[in-house]
């Protein structure tokens, strides 16, 4: 009888905390953002995305979007690893990078990190490979390797634009 009654004790008042508990959790892993809150603050707001350059190397910062990747062209320097780092603000993407075999799965609700590198210069598409909706063929976005002291030179406006190139 006492055992019964701990036990409904235990369902009503410590369960409910521990589910909750539980699920916040699973809702605050490292790799996890907000999908709705993306644009308006942490690390993937406007003025964070694009290349930059810090004491761990160069990180590239990215959201995949029906239909664009944000930055839609990115200047990277060659001979260095870069690091990406993605999340969707939607459904599920696939960036690839042509003449290269990498490929980013990136899904709404996590960050997803890869690591690239590019020992020559040039021009790279950036297509999506993941059926994600009707303009789904016309999503991708352009990569651009210079040398590094040619990236060093270039301003962030101009990292995330290609237009000059
Ligand atoms: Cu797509």
């Amino acid at each position: 009888m006492i055992s019964i009654a701990l036990i409904c004790l235990w369902l009503t008042v410590r369960f409910p905390y521990e589910a909750e508990s539980g699920l916040e959790h699973l809702l605050n892993g490292p790799n996890q953002i907000n999908p709705q809150t993306l644009h308006l603050r942490g690390e993937f707001v406007e003025s964070n995305l694009g290349p930059s350059e810090g004491a761990d190397g160069v990180t590239v910062r990215m959201i995949a979007e029906q239909y664009l990747f944000v930055p839609h062209c990115v200047v990277v320097p060659t001979g260095v690893p870069i690091r990406v780092r993605m999340t969707s603000a939607d459904v599920v993407h696939m960036l690839t990078i042509s003449g290269t075999g990498d490929e980013v799965k990136v899904v709404p609700g996590y960050v997803v990190e890869t690591r690239v590198q590019f020992d020559r210069t040039g021009e790279h598409q950036m297509p999506c490979r993941e059926f994600c909706g009707p303009g789904h063929y016309t999503m991708r976005s352009r990569l651009i390797a210079v040398s590094l002291e040619q990236f060093r030179k270039l301003s962030r406006d101009e990292r995330v634009n290609c237009a000059s190139r």
